[in-house]
């Protein structure tokens, strides 16, 4: 309607949200959103568009590129910009806040995907040289920026409950902390996209961030459990255990109910109300991690801790909590994760898939080194054990790895040395060559790890990894099931196998490098390879598929199968 009035540029930032009467402007029309926001099904945080362009925020939600959100917006259309703010139909750049800005600063060894929003994983070989990923190690996922919450006023910041029969009950974290039980949870956190680009490189293109292997983390958690803070907040429901009860009772059985999770940034998700009261489930309310406040990028100053469960569910700035008939509404519950068919494409029936919540079976190789490497002791965890066992305990060829001590450190320049080595070296027949393999291995629902098997030969031949007992140390693992992961060390022997050696015939330090580095190269068509094979088995026997054709899903999500890893060993 070209009759409507336009507006400078200036006029519309006075529309802000602390207005009360907020704007927003896409391309170069105006609109007044005030009545928008309480159907919004992202709540208020439209209004960080508010006085300016909604388009820089709708580009990161990109669910709202359709037209039947265009449609919406359309409602509150109330003019356009002058002519004189626009460049080529828009409002200039520089109008736009960037909405990162306040973003926190990130340790330098995580390797980005994508930098806005941040999502990063640690670089395999140091992933799993702790049991418990340093903080500023742990893979990052975030849909979106980091909400700013000022440190004075964190006991302020307040967690909503909304009951069934609608009652509300706010929370301030500072009311958390005193008026409930402390817990601790040692669980592991791993994205349904965790090794998205293993299943692309061998069954297909796939959807999604390309995740290595270290999308997954192990961390002690601490904070109040769910299941307090909704009985307190008053939730009323049957026996859990018990369906003619509720029917007896009239209370809704947790089978059939939701616990909506809800973030400050808009993200969220749910998971079965049954998960929640599980008294076994330890659904934590975190606000320490590792012994530390929970860093921002990790959900400061609170966020769920879903154990067992995909990370996807672990919502990170909670700000509220839905007990519903229905899983939360978001595209994050709804359609992303979620896994399907091999034939059913990258446009599937969203409905009919369950969410993913109980993650399967999985488990990888973080490192592996070759020859004089382990012969010496340069590897961080042989070096550890010979240190605190006087020579290293050999028993069966797999050495007693107690400790893991040093820091093996590489400069980015030694990596690029190393990746450009590509001339054909001087080789030696040898009739064995020590080989050292590490990695993790994990199962969802509070399943253990029973066993780890290793090929060194692509599958034909395996044997046993041995697994850590990191949990046997008192107050190492806190829980009332196994949500935490396996580490495993494997020394072997790599025979029938003709390996280069440096022109000096010595290894030196740099050399020691795993040859697994996160963007390793394709290996398939160099000479003295052979190809390494890890999967392990939980406690209820579950099995990791062998292909990953044979779960490809175009979304790449719960990539699962056997991991294989082509070593070209340099020394
Ligand atoms: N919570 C909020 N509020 N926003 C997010 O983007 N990402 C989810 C989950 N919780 C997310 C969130 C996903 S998909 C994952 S894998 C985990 O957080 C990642 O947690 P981390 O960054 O602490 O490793
Ligand atoms: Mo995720």
């Amino acid at each position: 309607d070209p009759s409507l009035p336009r507006f400078r540029l200036k006029d519309v930032r006075q529309h802000d949200a602390a207005s009360g009467k907020p704007w927003v402007t896409y391309e170069d029309k105006v609109y007044d959103i005030t009545d928008w926001i309480a159907a919004h099904p992202g709540g208020d945080v439209i209004l960080r568009a508010a006085g300016a362009s909604i388009e820089p925020y709708w580009n990161i939600f990109s669910i709202h590129k359709s037209t039947h959100v265009r449609e919406i917006l359309d409602q509150y259309l109330i003019g356009f910009i002058e002519v004189a703010d626009l460049v080529n139909g828009r409002p200039a750049v520089e109008q736009i806040e960037d909405p990162f800005k306040e973003d926190p600063a990130r340790d330098p060894r995580l390797i980005s995907h994508t930098v806005k929003p941040r999502n990063a994983e640690p670089p395999n070989e140091e992933l799993d040289r702790e049991f418990q990923t340093p903080n500023g190690l742990f893979y990052v996922r975030n849909h979106m920026w980091v909400p700013v919450i000022e440190e004075s006023k964190v006991g302020e910041h307040g967690l909503t409950i909304e009951l069934p029969d609608g009652e509300t009950r706010t929370y301030t974290l500072a009311e958390l902390k005193e008026r409930f039980p402390t817990h601790k949870v040692t669980a592991v956190l791993q994205c349904s996209g965790n090794r998205r680009n293993d299943m692309t490189r061998h069954a297909g293109k796939t959807n999604g961030l390309q995740w290595g292997v270290s999308a997954i983390s192990n961390a002690e958690w601490e904070g109040v459990r769910l299941a307090d803070v909704l009985a307190d907040a008053g939730l009323k429901v049957a026996d859990a255990t018990s369906t003619t009860q509720s029917l007896v009772s009239g209370n809704p059985s947790p089978n059939s109910l939701h616990v909506q999770l809800t973030g400050l940034e808009a993200y969220g998700s749910s998971i079965p109300l049954s998960k929640a009261l599980d008294p076994s489930g330890d659904v934590l309310l975190a606000f320490g991690m590792n012994g530390q406040t929970l860093p921002r990028d990790h959900g400061y100053p609170l966020r769920a801790v879903v154990p067992g469960t995909v990370a996807a569910r672990s919502v990170k700035w909670l700000s509220k909590i839905v007990v519903s008939d229905e899983e939360s509404p978001s595209q994050w519950q709804r359609r992303d994760y979620k896994s399907f068919g091999p034939n059913e494409g990258p446009s599937p029936d969203w409905d009919r898939a369950v969410s993913i919540q109980e993650m399967p079976v999985t488990s990888a190789i973080t490192g592996v080194w070759v020859g004089d490497c382990v012969r010496k002791g340069r590897v961080a965890w042989l070096s550890g054990a010979r240190s605190q066992h006087g020579g290293g305990k050999q028993d069966g060829g797999i050495v007693d790895v107690g400790g893991v001590e040093r820091k093996v450190g590489f400069t980015p320049q030694d990596r690029a040395n190393n990746a450009k080595e590509e001339a054909p070296h001087n080789t030696k027949e040898t009739s064995a060559e020590p080989v050292a393999v590490q990695g993790y291995a994990y199962s969802g629902g509070g399943r253990g790890i029973a066993r780890v098997d290793i090929s060194l030969d692509g599958g034909k031949t395996w044997d046993q990894a041995e697994l850590l007992d990191d949990c046997s140390k008192p107050g190492a693992c806190f829980g009332n099931k196994n949500w935490t992961w396996r580490r495993w060390r494997y020394l072997g022997q790599l025979s029938e196998l003709s390996l280069p050696v440096s022109s000096s015939g010595t290894t030196a330090d740099n050399d020691c490098e795993s040859s697994t580095p996160n963007n390793s190269k394709d290996l398939r068509t160099k000479k003295h390879c052979t190809t390494l094979v890890v999967k392990a088995t939980d406690d209820a026997y579950n099995a990791q598929p062998e292909s990953h054709a044979a779960i490809f899903n175009a979304r790449g999500n719960l990539a699962t199968a056997w991991h294989r890893v082509r070593i070209c060993p340099k020394c």
